[in-house]
């Protein structure tokens, strides 16, 4: 059975973006393949962060992959800090891994740009990945259309290795969904941006948001000019975003939303549109309301750190072993 890894910051609420890009697909593929999906709270902590707000978004987004459809007894649900191997294992990689290569990466130039005091944990983020990644012996990585240089690198680094030392690590293939199945929903205030959790309020919608807020975001929402609705992602980014948002949580064709809107304006697309976000919602929110029970979600944490736990270990020293690092002795 081919094996699947994704990981998902606790880095703020969890976005329509998230859940169409990424989360959607993890809950088809827990069918088809040995599943491991991660909190991965130490790329969080590449940026500052709040701790009682990580620790609090920590548990909310254990508790966003359940009541999404991920099923903790077909799919290993795990927090990345509690499986120390990531980090050792990061720690390994980066002495494979040349200072060049992490500095000409997109999102290292973009969020380093902001801060005045970048860390070096940004500038190691996509090693960290990859040792999230080449842990499990990963086949497939289920991403946004983001990621993939970070895919590209990790598959870089397991190859370089590879050639150095003889086979390692399994070399892991991206599965990005094509931009019309939500690889890159883009902001709803600035539809030249991805929608990103981290990003101001109204330009995401979060999978927690009451439908009168979901209603209320989509109405603010920035149009294309004219008042024609037609996919066209160079003339009509806009529109063309929010054609994406209502195929995907209606299951209709572009071609039928064009053609039942037509020029009839952006109105009645707009509040048909929020109807269908909060449909699709709506399930997902209530599941999450029952998770809220105390010990539900710790038990589910626990019992997939352990899983994991057992799978890393055995890659990790089959590396080490590799490089030369003498193993542990035991007393007795
Ligand atoms: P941050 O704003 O903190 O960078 P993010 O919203 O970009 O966070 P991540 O935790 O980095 O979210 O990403 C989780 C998953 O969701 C990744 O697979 C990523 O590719 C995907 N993803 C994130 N934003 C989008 C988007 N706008 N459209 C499609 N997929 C997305
Ligand atoms: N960088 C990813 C999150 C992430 C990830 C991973 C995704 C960390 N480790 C391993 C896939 C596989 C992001 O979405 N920003």
């Amino acid at each position: 059975m081919k094996r699947v890894f994704s990981g998902v910051q606790p880095s703020g609420e969890l976005t329509l973006g998230n859940y169409l890009g990424a989360l959607r697909n993890f809950v088809r593929l827990q069918h088809e393949a040995e599943c491991f999906f991660c909190v991965v709270d130490l790329h969080a902590i590449t940026v500052p962060q709040d701790p009682a707000q990580l620790n609090r978004r920590t548990f909310d987004l254990a508790k966003l992959y359940v009541a999404s459809g991920l099923d903790p007894k077909i799919a290993t649900i795990f927090v990345q800090s509690h499986v120390p191997a990531h980090s050792e294992l990061s720690w390994l990689l980066s002495c494979f891994t040349y200072i060049g290569e992490l500095s000409r990466m997109t999102q290292f130039k973009e969020k380093g740009r902001k801060g005045e005091n970048v860390s070096s944990g940004l500038l190691m983020y996509p090693v960290l990945m990859a040792a999230d990644i080449l842990l499990y012996d990963t086949d497939a990585v289920p991403v946004g259309e983001d990621q993939k240089q970070h895919l590209e690198l990790s598959r870089n680094i397991a190859e370089r290795i590879n050639h150095h030392f003889g086979p390692v690590f399994r070399v892991p293939e991206p599965l990005i969904p094509p931009k019309k199945a939500g690889a890159r929903i883009m902001s709803l205030t600035d539809p030249t941006a991805k929608m990103a959790k981290s990003g101001e309020a109204n330009s995401y919608i979060a999978l927690l948001d009451p439908p009168e807020v979901i209603a209320k975001k989509i109405r603010a929402a920035v149009t294309d000019s004219g008042r024609e609705v037609y996919y066209d992602e160079v003339n009509k980014p806009a529109i063309s975003n929010l054609m994406v948002i209502y195929s995907l949580c209606s299951g209709e064709a572009l071609e039928t939303i064009a053609e039942r809107y037509g020029s009839s304006g952006y109105g009645r697309f707009k509040s048909d549109l929020a109807e269908h976000v909060i449909q699709t919602l709506k399930p997902i929110q209530e599941r999450y309301r029952e998770l809220s029970e105390p010990g539900v979600i710790e038990a589910i944490l626990a019992e997939g750190a352990a899983k994991a736990e057992s799978v890393a270990k055995v890659t990790l020293d089959r590396f080490r072993q590799k490089i030369g690092l003498v193993p542990r002795f035991n007393l007795d």
